[in-house]
This record gives structure tokens, C-alpha cells and sequence, in this order.
């Protein structure tokens, strides 16, 4: 029977779409799985989304729509979750919404089973929220006050809620930590102790009152189970766990990997087995923490605009080039830099040049000196030399070290190794000249049949490791290098000589064509800005004053960088916010604005603003306001619409605008 392997990307939330960043662990999820499978593993990979909580619901709202009609545009909707995985050869073998009913009943279940269990008791909870992250922190693990995960500020939050005892597991969850291989890579494992396990594991809130876009819990349908209990579950219940939709949870549970990215494994690593352990469930085999792929040294994300879009790079060099870029460039567990130079040098060093070359000179010599098929007995050389035995010694030992430096979670270091392979092949071609031999084929034929020999059979074990990672684009190399199904599977992966010596040679089209880099980089840009253009509403801009103002009249304005130090909705006004803010002289200066329509107020607090503070007080509603915060104006659709100015945080408070 063969050996089963369960692996999970984590579930993505349907709140944007989802940029390269979010490919890259899938990517990776499904390059191990097709690694897996091709070692003749009966493997389940899943994915999925996480569609509940309160960010979700705030963003329905301000859409127009319901929570279940936004989460339907973004997951199955044109150029959705689903597109994107297909069109990035994502090979899931389930999809899981936590939207889908087995699901939502399965949760019910699981909270009841906990809490039947006497670990979830019904208290009040207190503390600092972070609403982007939907998680709740104690003041000791704010950093400078603010979320430690997004660094966004966090409100005071106080509720009936139902809580899960953390605390008790806090021993068993450390010595998973730290005397088992659990959590990979070794790396993190002290940042999980240290950081939240040797402060004290405190218990966890679980449910929520103050929304209703989430599962309700049965006994108690005023709450909400806490999104990140309905969405660790989806690990289990994808498989059928307490719900009749699918049935191999005993088949395949425990995971064998869930590979997350590093900003939730505390999720993973510490919530999570604690859950289980509740349940009385086996724990995963290993929760692997990635790093993140930056953009100009900062993660991406949606809300600071610095998002690289999948499908234009897809369109632009093909999804195998694209797939193996992510897996080639950057060590798993480490942050990396993206950019398009880089993804283009890649593209041109590796694929084009080294493999490319490889493969077009090989066959189109293959053909042009043997007709497009080799004699037979060109696999055993009269008179071996070195080159050749150092190739084949290479290529020979390549699938074994490959085997090691995926099963290590290492693809960057397996690719790296295939690819000293292919150098190695192109350097033979320029050590045996086949061109040379070529002259004298009566005297050197059966000498160059040999060369060609090795190198379509270094191509085929190399083409065999690189099925995971460019699974269409190896379809087509074995087309050409004329590898029937025996010569592509894992096990010949590992025999010199596979390949049948007469295998018919097709000259194809070059796998991976050469990209001129500027040319490529201007389009790049191009196709950015054209769809930051699509994505902005039609606007209708305030005519331009018609006359000028003179400069010193201009100059008496004295506008300053201010910080919201507090921020709060004026009674029995739907329009006005009062802020108190920080101008940089010592007293706090309070300002009203008419913003209230746009903005929440907690949404501000911790922002650098632009005020005009030598304007003469003035009242509003009962309060005093000194000065006018500084916001840009235009219509939508016949509607006005206002965003206040926000500068650079590192500006200080106080800093005059001139
Ligand atoms: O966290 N580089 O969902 P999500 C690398 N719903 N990885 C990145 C990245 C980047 N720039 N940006 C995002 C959630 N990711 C939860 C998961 S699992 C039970 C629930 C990764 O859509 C991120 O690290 O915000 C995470 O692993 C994944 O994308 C999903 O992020």
C-alpha cells in the first residue's frame, strides 16, 4: 500500500484578491504534493478559504453587499481564488470554504466538544483588539502599543465571551515545541517560547458578540465562534471530521505538513495542537513557517498598495517560469526580496540559457547529425573519458540528494542542485565539441552518438525532478527527448540509461525563449498602471480656481504634520469626528472634521494628518475646534467623497508644510 501524505496551504481570506505573496505557498504546497505524488505517495492536498469574521463583514458592507455575496465575487467570481489556482496548475485535491454547510455544522460540533470537554468556559474578556488581524492581545504583547502582527493600532475592547483554557495545555504545547520536530523550520521555535509561551499562556477568547458573520454557536446564538477556531478546523473537517461530507479523516489525518506563512504559526504551532489535545485528536506532523515575500524591504499587502499581481506576470512569462522562480529564488524559510529584474534574470539565467540551451542544442544536433534518432549502442562508449563519467557520476547522484533536500522542505536547495546539474551538461557539450566529431562522422560517430546519449539522459533526470515545480513545461521536454512513460517516472529518475538509446528526437520550439529585460519591464509597468487605472472609480474633479492667489497671502497659512492621539464620533452628529491631536507644542490641539460619513474613528487613531492650525477657533456643535484637517475632495457618481491627507508616520508632529 503506498504511503499516504496529507499537506494544507492555510485558507485564504476572500477579502482582496490575492497577490504573488499568496501564490507563493501555494505554489509551494502544490510543488511538494506533485513531488510527493510522483514518488508514488497517495497524497491529499488541500486549500481553501477562510470567509468568516468581522473584517470580512465590514467590507460587505461598505460594498453594498451581503458578507455571502462579497465572499462569493471573490472566491469564485472571474479572476478569483479559484481563476488563480487554476490557472497557476495548483493541483488541490480539495477546496474547502468555511462557508459550506458540512462545515459550519462541523464547528458547531467541535466548540461543543470542547466545551462538553470543560475547556470552554463562558467569562468576560478584556483587552487590546487588533480589528485587521481580528486578534485579541494583552498589553504586554503590544509592540510600542500597537499590534505586534500589522503594528496597527489596537482599541480597547470589552465583551460576554466564551473562553478556551490555553493555559492548561501551555506545558504540553511547549515540550511539542521544543523536544520534537514539530515546528519547522528550527528557527522559529524559540520565537514561539520566548515570545508567548514563557510569559504565560493565557487562556483564549472564543467567541465574539459583536458581530454575527461567522458560525453561531448553538447553545449560545448570540456568539460567534472566533474566526481562528472555524478556520484551523477546516484542516480536519475537510476531511470529514464530525460531518457526513467526507469520510477519510482516519485515512489521512494526521497531517504531515501544514506550511503557513511565519506571521501564523503562533496559530498553528501553539493554538491549534492545544485544540486537539482538547479533542483528544492526533496532532500534525509538522507545521512549516515560510517567510514572506517583500516589496521594497516591506511585506505586500493590499492596504499599503505595494501588491505584484499574478496574473500579469503569468500572462507575461508563462506559469511554469513564474512557478519556478518563487521556488528557485528564495530559501523557504526565509524572507525575500521580489522584484521583476530578479524574476526576469532568473528566467533568462536558468531557463532560458541553462536549460533551454540544453535541451535545443541537444536535439536540434541530435537531428541535424543522426536524422532525429540515435543508433543503437551509442549508451556504452568503446573508450570512456573523464567528462563523461563525471557527468554521468553527477546525474546518477542528483535524484538521491533531490529526495533529501525536499523531504528537508528545501526546494530552493533541490532546484539549486538540478541546476548545477544542467551546468555541468552545458560544460560537457563545450569539452566533447560535438560540433568537432561532427566532421569526421566515420571516424567519430559512434563517439558522438555517446555525447548526444549522455546529454538527453542528463536532460530526462533533470526533466523527471523538475515535474513538481514545471509540471507543463516538462510534459513538452519529454516530447522532444522522445521519454516514454517507464523513462519519466520517479524510479528511472535514479537508473543512467533509461532512456531508449533510439527514442525519437523532435526538434521543438525553445522551452523558455529569452526576455529582453527592458523591453519586458516598461510593459510590466505598463500593465500596473493601467490596472491601477482600472481599478479607480470614474471621478468628477472640482473645476480649477480661475484666480490666483498672491504668494505671501499663501505663505500665512501655516499647515503642520499632526498625530492623532484620539479620536471619537461628536454626539447627536452623523458628521463630525473630534480629534485630539498631537501638533508637536506640548498641549493637545482639538479639531472637528466633517468625516464621520468616511472613516471610523479607530480607524484613525495613530495616523499622521495635515492640519492648518492658524484658523480662528471656531464651534461646532457645543465644542471648540482650532484648525481644519486637510482632506482631498471629489464626486463619485454625483456624490462627494473625502479622504483626509495622511503623510509618512516618520514625520514628526509639528513639521511644517511648505
Ligand atoms: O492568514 N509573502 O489568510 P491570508 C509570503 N485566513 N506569504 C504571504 C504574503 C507574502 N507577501 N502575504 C500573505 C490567513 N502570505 C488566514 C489563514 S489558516 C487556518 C487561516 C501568506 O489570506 C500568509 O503568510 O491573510 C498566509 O500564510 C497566507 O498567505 C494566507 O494569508
Amino acid at each position: 500500500m503506498s504511503k499516504k501524505f496529507y499537506i494544507t496551504t492555510p485558507i485564504y481570506y476572500p477579502s482582496d484578491k490575492l497577490h504573488i505573496g499568496h501564490t507563493y505557498c501555494t505554489v509551494a504546497t502544490d510543488a511538494m504534493a506533485r513531488y510527493k505524488r510522483l514518488t508514488g505517495c497517495d497524497v491529499m492536498f488541500l486549500t481553501g478559504t477562510d470567509e468568516h469574521g468581522q473584517k470580512i463583514e465590514d467590507k460587505a458592507t461598505a460594498a453594498g453587499v451581503t458578507p455571502q455575496q462579497f465572499v462569493d465575487n471573490i472566491v469564485e467570481g472571474e479572476g478569483g481564488i479559484l481563476d488563480l489556482w487554476k490557472l497557476m496548475n495548483i493541483s488541490n485535491d480539495r477546496f474547502i470554504r468555511t462557508t459550506d454547510d458540512y462545515h459550519v455544522a462541523a464547528i458547531q460540533k467541535i466548540f461543543r466538544k470542547m466545551y462538553d470537554n470543560g475547556d470552554i468556559y463562558k467569562g468576560s474578556y478584556k483587552g487590546k483588539y487588533c480589528k485587521p488581524c481580528e486578534s485579541f492581545w494583552t498589553e504586554s504583547q503590544l509592540v510600542d502599543g500597537k499590534c505586534p502582527d500589522c503594528g496597527r493600532p489596537v482599541e480597547d475592547a470589552e465583551e460576554e465571551a466564551y473562553f478556551f483554557r490555553l493555559s492548561k495545555y501551555a506545558d504540553r504545547v511547549q515540550h511539542l515545541l521544543e523536544d520534537t520536530d514539530f515546528l519547522q523550520p528550527r528557527s522559529r521555535v524559540n520565537e514561539m517560547v520566548n515570545n508567548f509561551i514563557k510569559p504565560g499562556l493565557e487562556d483564549l477568547c472564543v467567541s465574539r458578540t459583536s458581530f454575527t458573520w461567522g458560525v453561531p454557536v448553538d447553545f449560545d446564538p448570540g456568539h460567534v465562534v472566533y474566526v481562528w477556531v472555524d478556520a484551523l478546523s477546516n484542516y480536519i473537517t475537510a476531511l470529514g471530521y464530525l460531518n457526513d461530507k467526507y469520510n477519510d479523516y482516519d485515512h489521512y489525518w494526521p497531517a504531515d505538513y501544514h506550511f503557513v506563512g511565519k506571521e501564523i504559526v503562533r496559530f498553528h504551532s501553539i493554538i491549534w495542537p492545544a485544540m486537539l489535545m482538547s479533542m483528544n485528536e492526533p496532532l500534525p506532523k509538522h507545521v512549516f513557517g515560510h517567510g514572506w515575500l517583500l516589496l521594497d524591504g516591506g511585506k505586500m499587502s493590499k492596504s499599503k498598495g505595494n501588491v505584484v499581481d499574478p496574473y500579469i506576470l503569468a500572462e507575461k512569462f508563462g506559469v511554469d517560469a513564474l512557478r519556478f522562480f518563487l521556488m528557485r529564488t528564495f530559501p523557504f524559510g526565509s524572507d525575500g526580496n521580489f522584484s521583476n529584474e530578479l524574476l526576469i534574470q532568473t528566467i533568462n539565467t536558468d531557463l532560458a540559457n541553462d536549460l533551454g540551451n540544453l535541451l535545443s542544442r541537444t536535439t536540434a544536433m541530435v537531428n541535424k547529425y543522426f536524422g532525429g534518432a540515435l543508433p543503437a549502442g551509442c549508451k556504452a562508449p568503446a573508450a570512456p573519458q573523464d567528462c563523461d563519467s563525471d557527468l554521468i557520476a553527477m546525474a546518477s547522484a542528483l535524484r538521491n540528494t533531490y529526495e533529501k533536500d525536499m523531504e528537508a522542505c528545501a526546494p530552493h536547495t533541490a532546484l539549486a542542485d538540478v541546476f548545477k546539474v544542467i551546468q555541468r551538461a552545458n560544460k560537457y557539450i563545450d569539452e566533447t565539441a560535438p560540433w568537432a566529431l561532427a566532421k569526421d562522422m566515420e571516424a567519430n560517430g559512434a563517439r558522438l552518438a555517446h555525447v548526444l546519449y549522455n546529454l538527453l539522459e542528463t536532460a530526462r533526470i533533470c526533466g523527471i525532478l523538475l515535474i513538481p515545480f514545471m509540471p507543463d513545461s516538462m510534459t513538452q521536454l519529454f516530447a522532444q527527448i522522445g521519454a516514454d512513460e517507464a523513462a519519466q517516472s520517479w524510479d528511472s529518475a535514479a537508473v543512467w540509461g533509461s532512456l531508449s538509446e533510439t527514442a525519437p528526437i523532435t526538434k521543438g520550439d525553445n522551452l523558455f525563449p529569452r526576455i529582453d529585460m527592458d523591453k519586458a519591464l516598461a510593459e510590466l509597468e505598463a500593465a500596473a498602471e493601467a490596472a491601477r487605472k482600472a481599478a479607480l472609480p470614474p471621478l468628477e474633479i472640482e473645476p480649477f480656481a480661475a484666480e490666483n492667489v498672491d504668494f505671501d497671502t499663501f505663505c500665512k497659512s501655516d499647515f503642520r504634520a499632526v498625530k492623532v492621539k484620539a479620536c471619537t464620533n461628536v454626539k447627536k452628529s452623523d458628521k463630525l469626528l473630534k480629534f485630539t491631536l498631537d501638533d508637536g507644542s506640548g498641549t493637545d490641539r482639538q479639531i472637528l472634521s466633517g468625516i464621520a460619513k468616511w472613516y471610523k474613528p479607530e480607524d484613525l487613531v495613530g495616523k499622521t494628518l495635515v492640519a492648518i492650525i492658524n484658523l480662528p477657533p471656531r464651534k461646532m456643535m457645543g465644542q471648540e475646534s482650532c484648525g481644519m484637517l486637510i482632506s482631498a475632495v471629489h464626486k463619485e457618481k454625483g456624490e462627494e467623497k473625502l479622504h483626509l491627507i495622511m503623510v509618512d508616520d516618520a514625520i514628526p508632529a509639528g513639521a511644517k508644510l511648505c
